[in-house]
């Protein structure tokens, strides 16, 4: 073996190629290099629009891409992920956040006015598309199943991070407000964010860092007044009962322009918002 790569490194050599020998540590070994039959080390590639190992592996969500050992991760994008391993569900493409608060965040639905709030989910190829572009107002989202594989199928409650709301804070979608909630007591996901009375009720509710107490994801009015840190869930007839991540009534940035990251029907104030909304488990 030690012959043959020293055959190998005078013939580099020869072909003026040693400065590849010598910086190529990230996809093989120098004996992996020149030798076929010893397979390349397994690394992050672009199959298609979205990364996996090029062994054909994948990680269960974008927060283990980001702990991985096998291979650093390419930043913000598409990875295609295999929430329930190899076999059984088939791997499909999220986009990850490699860089909010530390990175790890798998988006799991997104869009501005419209959301049905559905647990059978929506457009669910279009999850990964035109993130944060006026390309992506119409909502998608993963059904509710698939986000429970995303998270572990640990329970909502005990995410760390909570369930992470990003909303468009002006009308150009260059400001953003980082919103988290943490369900009081919820096993399953579910989109279902306006049922009943009061949706589901959230004991820690921050908006850009700030905690504002316990409220529910039907209407946290109580706890953040009607401004814009209010979200409001619910289809309001003002708004033609279209539903998003409204905000309160001093928010009045929405019109009904189809490039506009905030939404008004006409003048009823209240903006909803385009959103992304993101877990990290
Ligand atoms: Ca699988």
């Amino acid at each position: 073996m030690f012959n043959k790569l020293i055959i190998a490194i005078l013939f580099l050599t020869i072909l003026g190629c040693e400065d590849n020998l010598l910086t190529s540590n990230k996809s093989s070994s120098v004996e992996g290099g020149f030798d076929n039959a010893q397979s390349a080390a397994v690394e992050l590639v672009l199959n298609g629009n979205a990364y996996e190992y090029s062994d054909g592996t994948h990680e269960t969500n974008c927060l283990n891409y980001l702990r991985s050992t096998i291979d650093s991760h390419e930043g913000d994008g598409v990875y295609r992920i295999d929430t329930d391993g190899v076999g059984g569900n088939a791997p499909f493409e999220a986009y990850c956040d490699m860089t909010t608060s530390g990175g790890g965040w798998t988006l799991v639905g997104r869009g501005r006015e419209g959301w049905a709030w559905t647990d059978a989910g929506r457009n669910t190829g279009d999850v990964i598309l035109d993130v944060g572009t006026t390309s992506a107002f119409t909502p998608s989202y993963y059904s509710a199943a698939a986000v429970d594989g995303i998270i572990g199928n640990v329970n909502v409650s005990a995410l760390a991070d909570g369930v992470r709301l990003k909303r468009a804070f002006n009308t150009t979608g260059t400001v953003f407000q980082e919103v988290s909630w943490k369900a009081t007591s919820l096993a399953g996901w579910t989109w279902l964010f306006d049922m009943g009375s009061s949706g589901y009720a959230i004991n820690n509710y921050t908006v850009d860092g700030v905690a504002l107490g316990s409220s529910n994801t039907r209407d946290t009015v109580v706890a953040g007044g009607n401004n814009g840190r209010r979200i409001f869930t619910w289809a309001w007839s003002n708004h033609g009962n279209i539903r998003g991540f409204s905000y309160g009534s001093s928010i009045t940035a929405g019109t009904n322009s189809p490039t506009n990251f905030m939404w008004e029907r006409t003048t009823e104030r209240h903006s909803i918002p385009y959103s992304e909304v993101y877990v990290r488990e």
